[in-house]
């Protein structure tokens, strides 16, 4: 029939329905604000100015939005990365299409290549997960396969310049990575919103004491 060459998008996502995506840029912005006046985050400044210690970094300006907000289920590349039509065609991909649910942010986390929200999946949302999304990181991140299934969740909240959204990902699998390995970075501070972690290396972790909640659709971006 009509519909038998189906055409594969760019990937699958829960994307952040309208309404609450001014919510969730404000509570990262309030978090970014914060973070670049603390003194442990001035102490550890090169990790984003380079060499210049008296630089100063605004982190508001340091990241760039890109696209719609959402959590990336799979990058299928318009058909071209592996298992693209095999996930496109997953029954529970077609059952949860259009459909609309909850995510659940339970971190903010900030790199000098990105900044993030963890996402954590229900185990509805989990059927959405390709098994292998984990594993593809390996190369990147060793440790990154041997943690559980939508570790890699994520909303992409901003990009230095020059990074792409994937990094956000495997800067989210590498703290966990070092989380798994028994390194319990420096608690730095309690935040109104959580705790705040170091982890080197211009890694930051804020746990937030109440998750962030935020209606989603999960759908397809094209373009
Ligand atoms: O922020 P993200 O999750 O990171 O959302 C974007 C989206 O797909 C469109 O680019 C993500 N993305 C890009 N390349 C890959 C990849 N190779 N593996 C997993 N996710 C990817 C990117």
């Amino acid at each position: 029939g009509q519909f038998e060459e189906m055409f594969i998008p760019s990937f699958f996502a829960w994307f952040l329905l309208p309404s609450a995506k001014d919510m969730v840029v404000c509570k990262s912005m309030d978090f970014l604000r914060t973070l670049d006046t603390m003194e442990a985050f001035k102490k550890h400044i090169t990790d984003f100015s380079g060499k210049d210690e008296e630089k100063e970094v605004d982190l508001e300006q340091y990241f760039e939005a890109k696209g719609p907000l959402h959590c990336t289920t799979k990058f299928c590349d318009f058909g071209k990365a592996e298992g693209a039509k095999e996930y496109a065609m997953k029954p529970a991909v077609k059952d949860f299409y259009g459909s609309t649910s909850e995510l659940s942010l339970t971190a903010l986390f900030v790199t000098p290549r990105t900044v993030g929200a963890r996402v954590s999946l229900t185990d509805e949302q989990l059927l959405l997960w390709p098994d292998d999304a984990e594993k593809e990181a390996e190369s990147v991140v060793p440790a990154a396969s041997s943690l559980p299934p939508g570790s890699r969740a994520h909303v992409t909240l901003g990009c230095a310049e020059g990074v792409e959204p994937v990094q956000t990902g495997l800067d989210l699998l590498e703290i966990l990575a070092l989380q798994k390995e028994g390194q319990q970075g420096e608690t730095v501070d309690e935040m109104e919103l959580g705790s705040l972690t170091y982890y080197g290396e211009g890694r930051w972790l804020l746990s937030l004491r109440e998750p962030i909640c935020t209606p989603v659709c999960f759908s397809s971006y094209y373009q």
